[in-house]
């Protein structure tokens, strides 16, 4: 089996190539899925983030590193996936409007496909009016709002009074996250809840699911 080790030393460094391969094969000698996003590829993201922001990385190694991240993200979904049961619950996710950022809701979608949910993932910079088409056209019970950038935490605001204003925001609980969002913020905007990272955004759509039955 390849050191696991490999893969977040693979992502920092923005290659792909050995990303995918030390995932594909770890995961053939029987790595677990969860561990591996949790302890490389999560941390690895966090440390290219740090190196970002004391600018001893810039723009195209980023990218370079979501690219490596999303060549991993391709093996495990299916595996996280396989140990879901039914379907538990329709879930529409999407970063908000003005927003690019999705290396972190690609990781909620990926562990909450990994828990049996549907996901219906809108991408990147998304209207308040595409989430409430796409919540009628999927009849979703859940709404999964990223930001990462101050001034698009706003556009959450904006997106949940869309909901109120069309008459869809008792239909659906909305979770809401990213890393300059905090559980005040969520409270302040009348989001259900707020989630710290992907792992806890499972647990608290779980929650959801129980406590509706
Ligand atoms: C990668 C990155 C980029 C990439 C994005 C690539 C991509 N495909 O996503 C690129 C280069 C495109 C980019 C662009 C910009 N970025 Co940028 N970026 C980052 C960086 C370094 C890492 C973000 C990341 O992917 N982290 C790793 C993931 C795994 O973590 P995460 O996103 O936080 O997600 C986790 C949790 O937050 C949570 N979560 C996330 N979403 C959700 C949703 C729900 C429902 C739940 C429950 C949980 C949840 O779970 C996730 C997994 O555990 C951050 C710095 C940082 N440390 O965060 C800056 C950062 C977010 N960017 C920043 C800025 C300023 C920009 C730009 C404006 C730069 C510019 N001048 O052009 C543009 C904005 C473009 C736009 N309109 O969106 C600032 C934001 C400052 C602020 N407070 O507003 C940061 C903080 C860097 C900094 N310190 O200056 N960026």
């Amino acid at each position: 089996m390849p050191d696991p080790a490999k893969l977040k030393e693979a992502i920092l460094n923005g290659d792909y190539r050995t990303a995918a391969e030390v995932t594909r094969t770890a995961l053939e000698n029987g790595a677990d899925a969860m561990d591996l996003v949790t302890n490389q590829m999560i941390p690895a993201m966090d440390e290219v983030g740090r190196l970002f922001e004391c600018e001893e990385c810039f723009v195209p190694e980023l990218l370079l590193s979501a690219r490596a991240m999303k060549a991993a993200l391709e093996y495990i979904r299916p595996r996280l996936a396989a140990h879901g049961e039914r379907a538990a619950g329709r879930v529409v996710i999407g970063t908000v409007q003005g927003d690019l950022h999705d290396i972190g809701k690609n990781l909620v979608k990926a562990m909450l496909e990994g828990g049996g949910f549907e996901v219906t993932d809108l991408g990147t910079d998304v209207p308040p009016r595409r989430f409430i088409q796409a919540i009628e056209e999927r009849n979703a019970n859940l709404v999964c709002l990223s930001a990462l950038l101050t001034s698009t935490m706003p556009a959450m605001r904006t997106t949940i009074e869309a909901l109120v204003s069309s008459g869809m925001r008792s239909r659906v609980r909305v979770l809401v996250g990213g890393a300059p969002v905090t559980p005040q913020y969520a409270r302040q905007i009348g989001a259900d809840a707020y989630g710290e990272n992907a792992v806890t955004a499972l647990k608290l759509v779980r929650g959801f699911v129980e406590s509706a039955v």
